[in-house]
């Protein structure tokens, strides 16, 4: 295991983590799969906060509060829509992992922990998500000491597996 990066299966509201990362839409307000469990997580207050935001582009993320969440702060990214991987999906995916780790290093958080962004609504191929996703994060870590732990939360072993692998296989080049 690539040192500051675990892979587990969970539900990502259950962390016990500084930082909880949601993948969103561009609306910032609300929606589906992990971001609906976010917000009923976190209570009716993430909404009120986030219409403040004006929105979010993909690629980029911002920052609320986590109210009743155990984390103390929820990162909000945008991943990309799956198009058939030639309409820069690979690049605005791994910004949205570097933006997200930028945003809590701004804010002070150690330990981040992210779900498997497009992945689920988006369509991206769960196998080149994976890689984007331990690869944008490894490369973050090499060059930002001050985070602590990022927590890859997949919602499947099946899910957990592929990253254990894209992980694998990154470590052994
Ligand atoms: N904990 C961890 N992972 C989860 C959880 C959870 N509680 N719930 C779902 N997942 P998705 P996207 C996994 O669809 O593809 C929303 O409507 C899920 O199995 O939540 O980036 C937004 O508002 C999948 O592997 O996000 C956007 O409109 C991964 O989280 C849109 O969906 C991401 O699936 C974003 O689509």
């Amino acid at each position: 295991m690539s040192e500051g990066i675990t892979i587990k299966v969970g539900d990502i509201t259950k962390e016990n983590i500084d930082a909880v990362v949601n993948a969103a839409n561009n609306s910032l307000l609300g929606g589906g799969g992990v971001d609906g469990a976010i917000h009923k997580a976190a209570g009716p207050r993430l909404l009120e906060d986030c219409r403040g935001l004006g929105g979010c582009a993909t690629g980029e993320a911002k920052v609320t509060g986590g109210y009743k969440m155990p984390a103390r702060w929820i990162i909000h990214t945008v991943g990309p829509i799956w198009h058939g991987g030639h309409d820069g999906e690979a690049g605005l995916l791994a910004s949205a992992y570097r933006r997200s780790l930028e945003e809590a290093v701004r804010v002070g958080a150690k330990t981040v922990a992210f779900p498997a962004i497009s992945t689920g609504v988006y369509g991206y191929p769960k196998e080149k998500a994976a890689a984007v996703a331990v690869g944008a994060v490894k490369k973050f870590l090499e060059q930002n000491p001050a985070i602590e732990e990022v927590r890859l939360v997949c919602f499947s072993e099946e899910s957990a597996e592929l990253h254990r692998q894209a992980l694998a296989a990154l470590t052994a080049r």
